[in-house]
């Protein structure tokens, strides 16, 4: 997959036709549509919008800056084994600058941030992975010898919305954790009078992300978000609420150590220190590496890694004390209106199933063509 910063031959072009050059035909491309619809939990007859306004779009400006972090933020949303339209979402805009893509280097490369923020100033979609760093003036993170405190400000400035990328951006992540050497703040510190989202996680899932894009294409506006900031088509459950695993944890199967029975069985990670009851994020559905498994499903616990404070809260290996007695109120409640237990399982177990449904509906451009 090719992803040049700058140098895109379709810089006149629609997303239609980047598409058509990809070899996806209309019907595959209406299908994607009513999957991401589904996705981003948008109203009926929404697919057929999104499909008109996204064929219809020109490439807008994204620029990309990465601060205090690890990398893995880039790393996730550009690991992909097969092209699927989400990809080409992300080839189709004009990512004209990113540290770790980009092919310009030294001045060159600020020159390309300076004139992509000029000419299409007040339209651009800013996105940052990474914390800021704040204290002593922000010296302890510099790029071009300019603070990444300095180069946000002046970034958010002319951006039409932001995209916080990970937990460091979102929350601070791993560079606020304490003792906090450097004082890092996540993005919202920082910016005050733009539309920020957050997409956290370490890393997030690079679906959500070129979802978020595909919506800001679409509508020319973020997706409707939590009161974290988070898209709450992608948020709005825990893992727990959609895990595989949630069966067995509803029969007390848990395993009580890595390779005991019950783990070999596939059985619940509560007691290992699974975090899954109190974070949330798509992970059970929309999986990783093309939707082939996730941390759970490999037979790790979840360690809560979209959640703020993770790492200060800590705990990773211990059992959570408070959810367990949470999910007792959830089916207590439930069975006080007159709903059995059983009807409760039901229904979670068919909302996990639509959800899982709606997630693996990601279409690779192979299978489209197939099919046209
Ligand atoms: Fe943080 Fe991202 Fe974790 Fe790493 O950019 S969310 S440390 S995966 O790389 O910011």
């Amino acid at each position: 997959m090719s992803r040049e910063i700058g140098n895109n031959p379709l810089d006149n072009g629609t997303f239609a036709d980047h598409l058509e050059q990809n070899g996806v035909s209309r019907r595959g491309f209406l299908k994607f549509c009513t999957s991401m619809a589904a996705a981003l939990a948008l109203p009926a007859g929404s697919a057929e919008v999104m499909a008109e306004a996204l064929a219809a779009a020109k490439r807008p400006t994204v620029i990309w800056l990465s601060f205090q972090e690890c990398t893995g933020c880039t790393e996730s949303i550009t690991r992909s084994h097969t092209p699927t339209i989400e990809n080409l979402i992300f080839d189709y805009i004009s990512l004209d600058y990113h540290h770790t893509l980009q092919v310009a280097a030294g001045l060159q490369a600020e020159e390309a941030r300076d004139q992509a923020m000029k000419a299409a100033y007040g339209k651009y979609l800013l996105i940052v992975d990474g914390a800021i760093p704040i204290k002593d003036g922000g010296i302890y993170s510099t790029i071009a010898g300019r603070t990444n405190l300095s180069m946000l400000e002046e970034a958010a400035a002319g951006a039409a919305a932001l995209i916080s990328v990970g937990t460091c951006a979102a929350y601070g992540g791993l560079p606020m954790a304490h003792p906090n050497p450097t004082g890092a703040v996540p993005v919202t510190d920082i910016v005050k009078d733009k539309p920020v989202m957050n997409i956290p996680g370490c890393p997030p899932i690079g679906l959500v992300m070129t979802s978020a894009i595909a919506h800001f294409l679409t509508f020319g506006r973020l997706p409707e978000m939590d009161q974290l900031g988070r898209p709450k088509a992608f948020y709005g459950d825990s893992i727990h609420d959609r895990c595989y695993r949630r069966p067995f944890y509803d029969r007390g199967l848990f395993a009580k150590a890595f390779d005991d029975e019950g783990a070999r069985k596939g059985w619940c990670l509560y007691e290992l220190g699974c975090k899954g009851p109190t974070t949330h994020n798509a992970c059970a559905t929309m999986k990783w590496n093309d939707g082939t498994s996730f941390p759970i499903e490999s037979g790790h616990p979840c360690l809560g890694c979209s959640e703020p404070n993770f790492w200060d809260a800590g705990g990773f290996y211990e059992a959570l004390s408070v959810p367990q007695s949470r999910m007792g109120e959830t089916i207590l409640k439930a069975g006080a209106v007159g709903v059995g237990v059983g009807a409760v399982a039901a229904a979670l177990n068919q909302r996990n199933k639509a959800a899982t449904v709606a997630a693996q509906e990601t279409m690779t451009v192979d299978a489209l063509k197939k099919e046209s």
